[in-house]
């Protein structure tokens, strides 16, 4: 990142006044010694100090004259920890996926990031791999050698971040959709979920989760989220399924993307605080709206619970600390819980039930 200090009044005013502005480098230090980047708009900086309106503020004058020397210390310590305070980087897209004996998906999910019609050089990829017992980490690495090393500049992203945790959490992948398992394990995948975000958000403007075992989804899909331009959105993840007569059959495969009903509701109103709800099993109806329960002229809903596999999330959410619940809020942890989590601290969760993806067959 481009190192940046010295943010002057110029800046300020701008934001202020809601005009954008370019970063620069200035020839010299400023008249007070101090500044050696400032913010500008356009490219005719610096202006004259005396074009500064008599109107300003003395402070929008620059600090130099009523500051002490030990003030003045202080202030050019900044410079070094500016570039942490920095706003997002524009468009930056930061795509998140956790996995777990994942190799045989790999070739899909590099098949699909490479047909993203999105600005390869504001793309980058962390992962984080966890219990695997086959080839998932050696894939990855010689992916991030061929991508970041060996392929033409074009291919290249700006980050590839491979992490590893394990949390030593065995589970039969037979035993994976067991309604008993569904606490731990999805505890066990919201911790993953941190860990990874934690560690790997940086600059970056948008976030999102795509998960290692998607089938299909439209190369114009990131453009289309943003263009929406929600805290947190969803496409609906469906699963192609073979019926009895050989014919295939799409349905919803995420049921973690729903909206509260008045059903859901008074249910909850009933539950002690230490119930876990979860969705998809017969044994445990909660009543929710899922994705392929809208008309079709309702092509953008608002939701109260999001699946992870395929999440666009503005990063200032999971900035302001909204990350996915190991104990339970409302009832829900990991991405039901982050939807929880993230309406209650004001943001919009919102999801699209035509517009589609597709998770492979399991
Ligand atoms: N790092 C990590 N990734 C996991 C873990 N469990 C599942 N995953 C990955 O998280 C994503 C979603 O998990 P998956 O088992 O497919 O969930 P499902 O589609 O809801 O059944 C996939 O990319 C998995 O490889 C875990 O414990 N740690
Ligand atoms: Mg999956």
């Amino acid at each position: 990142m481009e190192k940046m200090a010295g943010i002057t009044e110029t800046y300020s005013a701008r934001v202020r006044r809601g005009l954008p502005f370019r970063r620069q480098r200035t020839p010299d230090a400023g008249a007070d010694g101090a500044a050696k980047y400032i913010e500008v708009l356009g490219h005719d900086y610096p202006p004259q100090a005396a074009a500064m309106p008599s109107w300003l503020p003395k402070t929008a004058h620059g600090h130099g004259a009523q500051l002490t020397n030990e003030s003045r210390a202080i202030l050019a310590n900044n410079d070094d920890v500016a570039p942490y305070t920095a706003e997002p980087d524009a468009d930056s897209l930061l795509i998140l996926t956790p996995v777990k004996n994942n190799a045989k998906h790999l070739a899909r999910y590099f098949a699909l990031v490479d047909k993203l019609k999105y600005p390869r050089s504001r793309i980058s990829l962390a992962f984080l791999v966890s219990d695997s017992t086959d080839r998932t980490q050696q894939m990855l690495l010689e992916s991030r050698r061929w991508y970041q090393e060996q392929a033409p500049a074009e291919l290249r992203f700006r980050r590839f971040e491979i992490y590893r945790q394990d949390f030593f959490y065995a589970l039969a992948r037979k035993q994976r959709h067991l309604r008993e398992k569904q606490q731990e394990r999805r505890i066990m995948m919201a911790r993953a979920r941190n860990y990874l975000w934690t560690r790997a958000l940086q600059g970056e403007q948008w976030v999102l989760w795509i998960d290692g075992d998607l089938d299909y989804y439209p190369p114009n899909i990131v453009r289309d989220l943003m263009a929406h331009d929600k805290d947190v959105i969803v496409p609906n993840c469906l699963v192609r399924r073979r019926q009895v007569r050989g014919r295939w059959k799409h349905s919803v495969y995420d049921r973690n993307a729903w909206q509260e009903t008045p059903e859901s509701l008074a249910l909850i109103a009933r539950l002690k605080e230490t119930d876990f709800l979860v969705e998809g099993y017969k044994s445990l109806k909660t009543h929710r709206r899922y994705l392929d329960g809208f008309p079709k002229n309702e092509t953008i809903v608002p939701l109260d619970g999001v699946g992870g596999t395929f999440t666009l999330v503005k990063a200032r959410v999971h900035r302001s600390g909204v990350g996915f619940p190991t104990w339970l809020f409302q009832h829900q942890v990991e991405t039901e819980g982050f939807a929880k989590l993230a309406k209650a601290n004001g943001f919009g969760v919102f999801g699209l039930p035509y517009y589609y993806i597709r998770h492979v067959v399991d």
